[in-house]
């Protein structure tokens, strides 16, 4: 399923996960069975393909009806069969889609998913990158019967006033058929009211709104994951028709001068940047995979994620919501070429992402932070109009919480002033040979002195490499894992000591693939900056890490 819980009680829903049959294009005959979720770089015979490939199953539907289709993420372009007719399409692997069929007659059908994961002239976000495009069905599927109006989706967030809680939520209604007599029944941490819905004609819409006054809740907090079933309910005259559920959590996240408040308290970021890739899953990652990469971090005393470089899957949000770990979410961008970025394609397919990203998590308490189109072109005026149009966008579709964006144009950014937090990528000791502390000092004046003044700032890529097992003590070569240690150690030491920084997320979490075109200047085709390798086995440095960010 989607969710580490179910979503509903009411409404039928089923799991098509399962084994799926896959054809490739690139001359294959017969079709292979393929896990999904899942990625088709798993079978050694497709470990290298690009291209496209069909994923086809039958779906037995057990009564005549409305049948809404939901996709978790396919990699990186979905076209959606039923029955050998197109319904649907969706670009971008990291975030949800759904489709509706009105009419779906009960027997058995077929349904097919055409991936493609090549990188052309269709996809903006999707291009040689350093890291990797994977093809597959990469997030789980379900079939969800509905009936002549259904819950779309539910927007929370929660308003605290003299330390007294109102949950404020927004019910997305649809009507497939004429609706009327209905009304909602919303409940949350044991406050619970109904509102009469507007009678709705076909293919109508409502959005219902309510605030509750809650009483006696635990605060979501840093590794206090207390969360409440918000739970909504359809009814038409007395019978319950559809129903929602997602858990949800009350705490507050403000800035106020240069400090990041959690329920009013400064926080310092203990982060790490995780990419979802894995050597055996590929970006498919089951949850139990996740549990272990989060396990890990606050083994290493984190206490944050940053979802490098696009939203993540929503089972692992849920973790980091049970968990109490905050989160920095993205939107899916990584330093574009200037082609890209200036393109109507970018934008349009930048633009759905955000879209997609806050709709579907802005019920996660986890995440405390949107950020937005990492490394990309915020040193130009062209730069500054897209980062001005994509920050209001994110500000509209969710105004509680604060927005970042991660700057590698040090000295010469022009967006500083358009953020909540301003957030550096730096590699002093890797990339450039310098002290962190002086870099920092010269980079803290400099953004007060260009639109940053009294605004938190964050490290929010710091590392170095280490090809895992290349030991070297007497020259500690670069990439050898003992200078990985003395790296991050001058780097860390350093952050954690200055007094304008809120924090840092250590580049990288895990060693993660990239594209075959960042090859000549990646060894073994990966980045290879991870503090564990891409099975999580542990370098040198983790112990390194785990000394420095577990001392309060
Ligand atoms: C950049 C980028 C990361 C990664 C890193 C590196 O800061 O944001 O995605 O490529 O550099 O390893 O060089």
């Amino acid at each position: 399923m989607q969710r580490l819980f179910s979503e509903h009680e009411i409404r039928p829903v089923r799991s098509l996960d399962g084994i799926w049959q896959l054809t490739a294009r690139n001359g294959q005959e017969t079709p292979l069975p393929a896990g999904v979720p899942g990625v088709w770089e798993s079978i050694p015979a497709l470990a290298a393909f690009r291209g496209t490939a069909d994923y086809v199953r039958k779906v037995q539907v057990r009564r005549d009806g409305a049948v809404l289709l939901r996709f978790g993420g396919v990699s990186h372009t979905a076209r959606i069969f039923w029955d050998g007719i197109r319904i649907g399409e969706h670009y971008n692997a990291f975030t949800g889609f759904e489709i509706l069929l009105p009419e779906v007659s009960r027997g058995e059908h077929e349904l097919r998913v055409e991936a493609d994961n090549r990188y052309s002239d269709q996809s903006a976000l999707h291009v040689p990158n350093d890291y990797m495009t994977y093809g597959g069905i990469n997030r789980p599927v379900e079939l969800h019967e509905i009936g002549g109006a259904y819950l779309e989706r539910m927007a929370f967030h929660a308003e605290e006033t003299d330390g007294s809680f109102t949950a404020c939520v927004r019910v997305f209604v649809r009507a497939l058929q004429a609706l009327t007599n209905a009304s909602l029944s919303i409940s949350v941490a044991g406050s619970e009211t109904v509102c009469r819905l507007p009678d709705l004609a076909p293919g109508g819409s409502t959005v219902a709104d309510v605030r509750l006054p809650v009483t006696g809740v635990r605060r979501w907090d840093l590794f206090q994951g207390n969360l409440y079933d918000l739970k909504a309910r359809l009814l038409v005259g007395q019978r319950e028709t559809d129903d929602l559920i997602d858990r949800v959590g009350f705490r507050t996240v403000r800035i106020a001068g240069e400090d990041l408040l959690l329920n009013g308290r400064k926080i310092c970021i203990k982060g790490f940047n995780r990419h979802e890739d894995h050597g055996q899953f590929g970006c498919s990652l089951p949850p139990e995979a996740m549990l272990h990469d989060l396990q890990l971090i606050l083994d290493l005393g984190g206490n944050s994620v940053r979802t490098c470089h696009y939203p993540n899957d929503p089972r692992f949000l849920d973790l980091c919501d049970e968990l109490g770990i905050l989160v920095w979410e993205e939107n899916h961008a990584r330093a574009l070429p200037e082609a890209v970025f200036h393109s109507e394609l970018f934008a349009r397919q930048c633009a759905a992402c955000n879209e997609e990203m806050i709709s579907q998590h802005v019920n996660h308490p986890s995440i405390y932070l949107w950020g937005l189109l990492n490394e990309c072109e915020s040193e130009t005026p062209f730069g500054r109009g897209v980062y001005e149009k994509q920050i209001a966008q994110l500000r509209a579709l969710d105004p509680t919480r604060p927005v970042t964006f991660a700057t590698c144009r040090l000295f010469t950014d022009i967006c500083l002033d358009l953020a909540d937090v301003v957030s550096f990528n730096i590699y002093p000791g890797w990339y450039t040979q310098e002290s962190t502390a002086d870099l920092l000092d010269r980079l803290f004046r400099w953004m007060d002195e260009h639109g940053a003044k009294n605004k938190p700032a964050l490290i929010s890529e710091i590392g170095a490499g280490a090809i895992a097992g290349f030991h070297d003590p007497f020259r500690r070569a670069k990439w050898s894992e003992e200078r990985q240690c003395e790296i991050l150690r001058e780097q860390l030491s350093a952050v954690r000591q200055h007094p304008r920084c809120s924090g840092s997320y250590i580049w990288q979490f895990a060693d993660v693939k990239v594209s075959e075109e960042w090859a000549a200047q990646r060894p073994k085709t990966m980045n290879n900056k991870g503090i564990v390798d891409q099975y999580r086995q542990p370098k040198m440095s983790y112990l390194t890490v785990r000394e420095i960010y577990s001392n309060e």
